[in-house]
């Protein structure tokens, strides 16, 4: 196990890291799917009950825990100089549908077990610490991501969300409402917190970098921007036996085509931009049907904001051409435009100076993935620490991470907070 030096309680350190380690595993309990991984969608029982657990627990770790209005969980540390602006940790506690047990999740743990060692060992910081599991991050549930730190930020109201509706039909509003969670009409609008002195947010790779780089710490430079949106194919449901080929509106053909272009002119286009098509939906799909409407995902990435959107417009009017020449329509919505986002110098040079006190290998590097530190970014210095991923792999029950990576990590993220609320 990873050699703790350098605080006073070296012991009570390592006790907490190995507590952190168990409490990972509880936290998987929650939403553990029988053929393996976790899913953890917004306001659904797992999610809930995960999030009342996470408040018992901070509650008798002796911080201050509760919901905010729409469902993220603070757990605070209370300092003793009010001029002194908040640090913000944490990450979120939602999954993608039978994802892994550490996207997310590890940030969280690892948050509420650094606030639970620090408070223990040496009591009310200057200055506050808090810890926040953001309710909602990936979008697996509504078409609607960073739902959580959207609305803390402001950049997401309720206004825009409420009658988003998940694929049973269920509204956010209604899900929320169900979960407990009363929003009056006169909260439409987030209570934007504008009281945070900085964000940091520890959480997995997700790729495989430092894995082959030998590297225990990522220090994040940037996060990718993305594009999310919906594409939807409209052409004639027609009968699969005398329907002459030459005849069809067919919209899966036209679908597929589609994606095929999408591969194709990311890879023409090169590194580091990615488009995905993660769901395409048949609409009343069926086996002697000529599809008549299909729905598919689009999510493109890049560091730089101008390639994400040159390549959307490319591509969108490459599928207007094969839905003229199909005869068909196609209409595009847009969930989600994430702006690529620098982390904080100042942030990102404590963590390093944290890896050099332990002696921890460390590099810096970009995000790929998005997270919750990207809608920070804009309001306040933010700052990421990765541990690695093995082989890379992740919204995946495959997904892992070794004990010691995530010892190493939650040591570093305790020395970087207690520089910020006891130095
Ligand atoms: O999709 C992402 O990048 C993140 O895991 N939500
Ligand atoms: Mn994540
Ligand atoms: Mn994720
Ligand atoms: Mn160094």
């Amino acid at each position: 196990m990873a050699k703790i030096k350098g605080h006073p309680q070296e012991e009570m350190l390592a006790q907490y890291g190995e507590r952190m380690l168990l409490a990972l595993e509880w936290l998987a309990t929650f939403g553990a799917d029988p053929e393996g991984g976790v899913t953890r969608l917004l306001y659904a029982e797992p999610w809930l009950k995960a999030q009342l657990a996470l408040i018992d627990n901070m509650q008798s770790m002796g911080l201050k825990a509760d919901f905010d209005e729409i469902g993220n969980v603070y757990g605070k540390l209370q300092g003793s100089n009010p001029s002194l602006k908040p640090m913000l940790t944490g990450s979120h506690i939602d999954t993608v549908k039978n994802g892994g047990k550490y996207d997310g999740a590890y940030g969280v743990i690892a948050s509420m077990m650094a606030l639970g060692y620090l408070k223990a060992v040496y009591g009310a910081p200057k200055r506050t610490l808090e810890m926040v599991s953001f309710c909602e991050e990936e979008g697996s549930r509504f078409p609607l991501a960073y739902w959580g730190s959207g609305h803390v930020t402001g950049v997401l109201s309720l206004a825009e969300g409420a009658g988003l509706a998940d694929p049973e039909g269920v509204t956010l509003l209604e899900a929320m409402e169900r979960a407990g969670f009363d929003i009056d009409q006169g909260q439409l609008h987030p209570a934007k917190r504008d009281d945070i002195g900085g964000y940091i947010e520890i959480h997995i790779e997700q790729g495989a970098v430092l894995e082959f780089k030998e590297k225990q710490i990522g220090v994040v430079t940037a996060i990718v921007g993305q594009i999310r949106m919906t594409v939807v194919v409209t052409g004639i449901p027609n009968h699969a036996g005398t329907t002459p080929m030459t005849m069809r509106k067919d919209a899966l053909a036209a679908a597929a085509e589609m994606v095929a272009l999408t591969e194709k002119m990311a890879l023409a286009e090169g590194e580091p931009l990615v488009a995905t098509v993660g769901r395409l939906e048949v609409k009343r799909g069926t086996s002697n049907v000529v599809p008549g409407e299909v729905e598919f995902t689009l999510d493109i990435r890049h560091t730089d904001k101008r390639k994400i959107e040159d390549f959307r417009a490319e591509l969108i009017s490459r599928f207007v051409e094969i839905a003229v020449r199909r005869e068909l329509y196609i209409d595009t919505v847009e969930h989600l435009n994430a702006l690529p986002v620098a982390m904080d110098s100042g942030i990102s040079a404590e963590i390093e100076a944290a890896c050099d006190f332990y002696g921890y290998e460390h590099i810096r590097m970009p995000s790929g993935a998005g997270h919750d530190a990207q809608l920070f970014g804009p309001i306040c210095p933010s700052a990421m620490i990765f541990v690695p991923s093995r082989a890379g792999i992740s919204h995946n029950p495959k997904e892992f991470t070794k004990p010691d990576d995530l010892i190493v990590g939650f040591q570093t993220l305790v020395h970087v907070l207690y520089q910020y609320g006891y130095g």
